[in-house]
C-alpha cells in the first residue's frame, strides 16, 4: 500500500506494542524502511530478521540523531516506555525514559525536519478526582504514579512542539493492551494478559487486584490499527492533537475471569490486591472517545468476548505442552 509517512522508525520495537506494530507496518507499506529500533539484543526474531534493525537508546539523543539521519527518517513512533507498576518501583529511571525520552525525540524530530512523531500516552494521565465512567479528553489531571506525570509531561511537550515548531506531533492515550505475542513489562494492567497464560499452563490465577476492579482495555489488533490511523490521518481534522481518548471495551477482573471459565472449566482464581490497586483505583472505568472517533475515524474491533476466544486460540498453538488444561469449546 502506498503509505504517507515515507521512512519509519519504531523506538521501543522489542516491547509488547512495538513488536507488532513494526510487523504491521512492514506488512502494510511496499518498498518503504520500517527501522526496529530498541536497545533489545537482535537475537533471531523475525522483527530482525524482516527488516533493518538499530541498536539505540532513546536516552541517547547523539545516538539517536544519527540514526534517524542515517536512515533518512520521516516518520517516528516513540514506544519506549517504563510502565506504571514499574515505574512506582523506580520512579527516577521512569522519569528518564519516559519524559527524557519524549524530549529527546521531539528534538531531534525538530533540528532534523522529521515529518511526523506518534507516540502513545495512556489512561494513566488520569487521578481520581475526574469523571470515572466516559471519562472526557479535556479533565483535571493529577496523576499520582510516576509514570502518569510522564505521561502527562510528554502530552504537553508534544503540544508544545506542534504548537511553536510546527512539528506534526500526535499521541493517543492506550487503555491496558492485551496480546499473546509479546509479554508487557510492568504495568498494572498485566493481569489481564498473565490470566491468560496461567490459565492454560497452571489452571489458576491469583489476581494482584479486586474482583471489581474496572479498567479500559484494548485487543492488540485493534491498538496498532488505532496507531496507524492516527499516524495516518490528514493533518487539518486533527484538533485534539496530543490528548485523544481511545475506547474499547471495559470490563472488571472477576468478569475477565468468569469470561476465560466459559472455555476452561477447571480454571480457578483469587484475588489478592497489592500496590497496584492503588494505581488501578486512581484510573477510569471506560473513556469518552468521541474526538478520535470523528476526528479520524476510530472504530474499535474487539470487544471482551472476541478478545478471549482470540488469547486462546492463540495461545493455546504458542504454548504447545506447556498447556495442561482442557479447553471445553470449539475455539479456532
Ligand atoms: C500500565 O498498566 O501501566 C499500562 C497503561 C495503562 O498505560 N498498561
Amino acid at each position: 500500500m502506498e503509505n504517507n509517512l515515507g521512512n519509519i522508525m519504531v523506538i521501543g520495537a522489542c516491547g509488547q506494542i512495538g513488536s507488532e506494530l513494526t510487523t504491521a507496518l512492514r506488512e502494510r507499506y511496499d518498498e518503504v524502511k520500517v527501522i526496529a529500533a530498541d536497545k533489545c539484543a537482535p537475537g533471531g526474531q523475525d522483527l530482525f530478521e524482516n527488516g533493518t534493525y538499530s541498536s539505540l537508546n532513546v536516552l541517547d539523543r547523539g545516538g539517536l540523531k544519527e540514526e534517524v539521519e542515517g536512515h533518512d527518517i520521516d516518520t517516528i513512533f516513540n514506544l519506549a516506555a517504563i510502565l506504571s507498576a514499574k515505574g512506582e518501583k523506580n520512579p527516577q529511571l521512569a522519569f528518564e525514559v519516559n519524559t527524557v525520552g519524549a524530549y529527546n525525540t521531539l528534538e531531534i524530530g525538530r533540528k532534523l525536519g522529521v515529518d511526523k512523531i506518534i507516540m502513545p500516552s495512556s489512561i494513566a494521565v488520569f487521578g481520581p478526582e475526574v469523571p470515572k465512567d466516559d471519562t472526557p479528553d479535556e479533565v483535571y489531571l493529577k496523576p499520582r504514579s510516576m509514570y502518569g506525570v510522564t505521561k502527562v509531561a510528554g502530552e504537553l511537550l508534544g503540544y508544545y512542539y506542534w504548537d511553536k515548531y510546527d512539528l506534526d506531533v500526535r499521541e493517543l492515550r492506550l487503555p491496558g493492551v492485551i496480546s499473546h505475542k509479546t509479554l508487557p513489562g510492568g504495568g498494572t494492567t498485566d493481569y489481564a494478559v498473565e490470566s491468560f497464560y496461567s490459565a492454560l499452563t497452571d489452571g489458576h490465577y491469583d489476581f494482584f487486584v479486586r474482583e471489581d476492579t474496572r479498567l479500559p482495555m484494548m485487543y492488540m489488533p485493534d491498538c496498532v490499527k488505532s496507531l496507524i490511523q492516527l499516524a495516518e490521518a490528514d493533518p487539518g481534522s486533527l484538533h485534539g492533537r496530543t490528548n485523544y481518548n481511545v475506547g474499547s471495551m471495559s470490563f472488571t477482573a472477576g468478569e475477565l475471569a468468569r469470561e476465560i471459565g466459559r472455555h476452561i472449566d477447571e480454571f480457578s482464581y483469587d484475588f489478592s490486591p497489592d500496590y497496584r490497586q492503588e494505581l488501578a483505583d486512581s484510573w477510569p472505568n471506560s473513556v469518552d472517545d468521541r474526538s478520535a472517533r470523528t476526528e479520524w475515524g476510530w472504530q474499535p474491533e474487539y470487544d471482551l468476548e472476541k478478545m478471549v476466544r482470540d488469547m486462546l486460540v492463540n495461545l493455546e498453538r504458542k504454548l504447545g505442552d506447556d498447556v495442561s488444561v482442557e479447553l471445553n469449546t470449539q475455539l479456532a
